[in-house]
């Protein structure tokens, strides 16, 4: 598809609908919107516009539609799969101006929001209030609800909570040909037609621009205990992973950190907590709820599970500074990686008891292949993002033959009964692998419901597919 170039007019065109202040195509500004958070990608828009309502994205759209050039919707730019990048070019359409929350709705646990409200400032605007919206990805600080919604985004808390698709009811959405739609109802039940909510989420903004979200809400859990489980062994510490559950207890938060992940996060953000040398990794384990007791019970019964499988002394966090550190260092692990080494993030996940055979798989495909990896993310998911490091391995290597081992660890995880993404999602940087979990009857119909959706391929164009 050859997507035609933004002239003047184009230019000319686009101020008229959004206005010439929100109309971008210096150099700074198309520097700016050429990259996200995916590590050594860069395309650049010809034109970045910044519209305010859905009105105006329909008559941007419907020109990008007519005139076949390429539209890329971006939130936060905090993606972790290349999904918010142009790489044909074309027009950016940045969601930035959509940041108001519109309703908080506490009879029925509802609130409407634009997709440009920041994930952290929607999630303290309902705690006041009593209530909770527990999807909180690591980049909760920055990242966008929309940009949430287009990757179906986890984070710690989805262990209990689950993610972002879970909390949707319904959608305003603007389609690539124009036309603006609500894809549900404000209910917690619906059984009405194809579920075209559901399919939005996850579509990584290529089936169309969201512009409203109504989300359900929960009531907020007032107390938390927070334990950090050291392990001689890595392998050890994810086998005790679906033993907690097995136990009847679901923590809401169950993290892993391989023993590099935690030592280079210490130095890169200076805390510091005694490590045995013996360490080799740590479990992150969070309880919450209203009662102090059975949080203690809850507690005393993870503990037990953890000594099972051969953990060294706990650490309790029970004072709010111990819990904001910790929780600190397991959210910046990503920063320090990317600030330690040249590394490749592959955000694998399987079944919560196959964690272990998964870890011990990706460090024996990276002796094969040569490479070093750290491990970290959410294990009671069964979500191991995998940092495959440079270090010294060759440019050559680097860039073709390393595809090879990834291709080796995705198809471990589709062995063992997982996927390719468990929340980054796929974007530009993953779609090389998507014959992997996929075959060309998967592949085909999700084509048609792309072409259904946008039939000149002019919405966020070149991701998810070959
Ligand atoms: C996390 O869990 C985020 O820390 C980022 O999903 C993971 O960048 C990464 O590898
Ligand atoms: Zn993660």
């Amino acid at each position: 598809m050859k997507y035609k170039k933004i002239t003047a007019e184009d230019i000319a065109v686009l101020e008229a609908i959004v206005g010439k202040e929100h109309v971008y195509h210096d150099e700074e500004n198309r520097n700016h919107y050429g990259h996200d958070e995916t590590e050594d990608l860069k395309f650049m828009p010809e034109v970045i516009v910044k519209p305010r309502t859905a009105q105006e994205i329909s008559e941007v759209l419907k020109h990008c539609n007519k005139e076949l050039i390429a539209a890329t919707p971006r939130g936060a730019g905090t993606g972790l799969s290349g999904g918010a990048l142009p790489v044909f070019g074309g027009v950016i359409i940045a969601m930035e101006r959509f940041n108001s929350i519109l309703i908080i709705d506490e009879r029925n646990l509802q609130a409407t929001v634009e997709p440009g409200v920041i994930n952290q400032v929607f999630q303290e605007a309902v705690i006041v209030k009593g209530l909770f919206y527990p999807p909180d990805p690591a980049s909760k600080g920055s990242c966008f609800l929309g940009g949430n919604l287009a990757e179906n985004s986890g984070g710690p808390k989805a262990v209990k909570y689950g993610v972002t698709k879970d909390y949707v009811l319904n959608l305003e959405v603007v389609l690539p040909t124009g036309e603006i739609i609500w894809t549900g109802a404000n209910v917690l039940k619906n059984s009405t037609g194809y579920n075209l909510t559901q399919l939005m989420i996850g579509s990584e903004g290529t089936l169309g621009i969201i512009t409203k979200i109504v989300f359900r809400l929960i009531p907020y859990p007032t107390q938390t205990l927070l334990m950090l489980v050291p392990f001689a062994s890595a392998e050890r510490a994810c086998e005790a992973v679906s033993a907690v559950f097995r136990a009847g207890i679901t923590p809401s938060a169950m993290e892993f950190m391989e023993r590099d992940a935690i030592d280079w996060v210490m130095k890169f953000i200076e805390v510091n907590i005694e490590v045995k040398e013996s360490t080799k990794a740590h479990l992150l384990v969070e309880v919450d709820g209203n009662d102090a007791e059975t949080l203690m019970r809850d507690c005393e019964r993870i503990s037990e599970v953890m000594y099972q499988f051969d953990c060294d002394e706990i650490l309790f966090a029970e004072t709010a500074a111990q819990k904001e550190n910790l929780w600190k260092m397991r959210r910046r692990v990503a920063e320090a990686v990317r600030s330690h080494a040249v590394y490749k993030e592959e955000d694998t996940v399987v079944p919560r008891a196959e964690l272990a055979k998964l870890l011990k798989g990706v460090k024996e495909i990276g002796n094969r292949y040569g490479f070093k990896s750290v491990c970290y993310g959410h294990a009671g998911d069964g979500n191991l993002h995998v940092n495959i490091i440079k270090e010294n391995l060759s440019d050559e290597e680097w860039t073709n033959k390393l595809p090879l081992g990834i291709r080796e660890i995705f198809e471990l995880c589709v062995e063992l009964g997982g996927t390719i993404s468990g929340e980054h999602g796929i974007g530009w940087v993953q779609k090389g692998y998507m014959d992997i979990p996929f075959d060309e009857v998967q592949i085909k119909l999700m084509k048609g419901i792309k072409t259904l959706f946008d039939p000149n391929d002019i919405l966020n164009p070149g991701k998810i597919f070959n």
